[in-house]
């Protein structure tokens, strides 16, 4: 595979930009190639610029559920375009983003727009520490919630994959008002609760962690959360910027059937623009200025490009007549054939899957259930096993510890490629 093009312009990308990348984890580092550079993407493939051609199962970390390019995002961000890109001043498209989401994501009254999942995870724990008059938020080893200082803590994604959980720069002051509990370990919270009595704010929590690869929540872990929160008067926070609009329209409190008091949203809710949300009760949500005290702005929060496509996206998973139901499907075709390629070839593979996110972790342990477990995973394995997956036409994340994404743009053909790629791949781990 020649990539002599992309090769150069990550030396020149090195010059100006640290590490050549806007986001760690694209600089392939943990994966020991250099990135691959793209010229554009269509449906389910993107070409880089040496003109190679790969099948994408990264969707963008998660966004584009409907493909690249979609023509009716397209038609959407084209037609707000040509009336102007920004105007820092209200328009009615947002209004009618804010109803679509209370009308898709059940626990959710009033919501508010901003610029990216980080920003949303910022917002709503300040929303939170302002409403409760309390200072501690909990957070659990792996997750991660965007790169505000308060996650930077025993964090997930990038983190993780470039051995950085604990970031300098977070003063020891805010890293204190952090606390860590152990995902799938409901002992653990009751016991940060008890330690701290009428201190703790909130728990933020990913319904599915996504950041230290799959790993689902265990059978009443999310409902034992919700009790927990309410016993100590605490809000519970899930972050939905992976999972919102991608298990179900109504994310994975629908999924799950577990009401948190605050919703973060990112990713598919922007249909690949940048863009971000915090929502809940009405109660909570109108402490937010100018109603309320606690303060919260963007120049570029509801701008009309964004809000364009993003509505697009989100009407079109409301609209489409058993999207959730196919994407189960195909996702779950994809599993049966990950399964038996390792059970074909006798290794150990750990698959975790909830609708359409999966993890393959290349580890000895019988499952993958905690941080503890997940990084078991042998990073040399992937490494091997991700070069091998793009040298078969695959696009799939560059770290271990992050999603495979199945679109509603997906074809058979997409996902037998898929099936055969990781058979190929596994066989040159074996
Ligand atoms: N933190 C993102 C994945 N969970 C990566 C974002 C990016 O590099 O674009």
């Amino acid at each position: 595979m020649n990539n002599n093009n992309s090769k150069s312009a990550f030396q020149k990308a090195q010059e100006v930009i640290p590490g050549g990348v806007n986001s760690p984890v694209r600089a392939f580092k943990s994966v020991g190639i250099d990135p691959i550079f793209i010229k554009k993407a269509k449906g389910t493939t993107i070409w880089d610029i040496d003109n190679n051609e790969y099948t994408d199962f990264v969707a963008s970390w998660g966004p584009l559920i409907l493909g690249h390019a979609h023509d009716d995002v397209l038609k959407a961000v084209a037609d707000a375009a040509a009336n102007g890109t920004s105007y820092g001043a209200p328009t009615e498209i947002e209004t009618e983003m804010a109803e679509q989401i209370v009308k898709m994501v059940p626990s959710v009254e009033k919501v508010r727009m901003v610029n990216s999942g980080t920003e949303a995870t910022m917002s709503a724990v300040r929303l939170a520490r302002g409403y409760t008059n309390r200072e501690l938020i909990i957070k659990f080893s792996g997750c991660y919630h965007g790169h505000g200082d308060s996650f930077l803590i025993k964090a997930g994604s990038g983190a993780i994959t470039l051995g950085l959980p604990d970031s300098p720069g977070v003063t020891k002051s805010t890293a204190k008002d952090t606390l860590t509990a152990d995902y799938n370990n409901l002992e653990s919270v009751a016991k940060l609760f008890a330690e701290n009595k009428d201190q703790i704010a909130a728990v933020i929590v990913e319904p599915v962690a996504g950041n230290m690869g799959v790993v689902p929540p265990a059978e009443g872990f999310l409902q034992g959360l919700r009790n927990l929160t309410t016993e100590n008067g605490a809000l519970l926070i899930f972050d939905e910027v992976i999972t919102g609009f991608r298990l179900a329209k109504g994310g994975a409190q629908e999924y799950f059937g577990v009401m948190p008091d605050l919703t973060t949203l990112g990713k598919i809710i922007g249909g690949g623009l940048p863009v971000g949300a915090y929502g809940g009760r009405k109660e909570i949500m109108d402490m937010l200025a100018p109603l309320g005290p606690v303060y919260q702005a963007g120049t570029l929060s509801g701008n009309p490009l964004a809000m364009a496509a993003g509505l697009t996206a989100l009407k079109k998973l409301d609209e489409t007549p058993n999207a959730y139901e196919d994407l189960e499907k195909k996702a779950a075709f994809v599993e049966a054939g990950f399964k038996l390629n390792a059970k074909e070839l006798g290794m150990n593979v750990v698959l975790n899957r909830v609708g359409s996110m999966m993890t393959a972790f290349f580890t000895d342990a019988e499952q993958v259930a905690s941080f503890d477990e997940a990084m078991t995973s042998d990073t040399g394995k992937y490494a091997t096993y991700f070069k091998h997956a793009v040298e078969n036409g695959l696009y799939i994340a560059p770290s271990q510890f992050e999603c495979l994404f199945i679109s509603m743009a997906h074809t058979e053909k997409d996902l037998e490629k898929l099936i055969k790629g990781n058979r190929a791949a596994l066989q040159a781990i074996k």
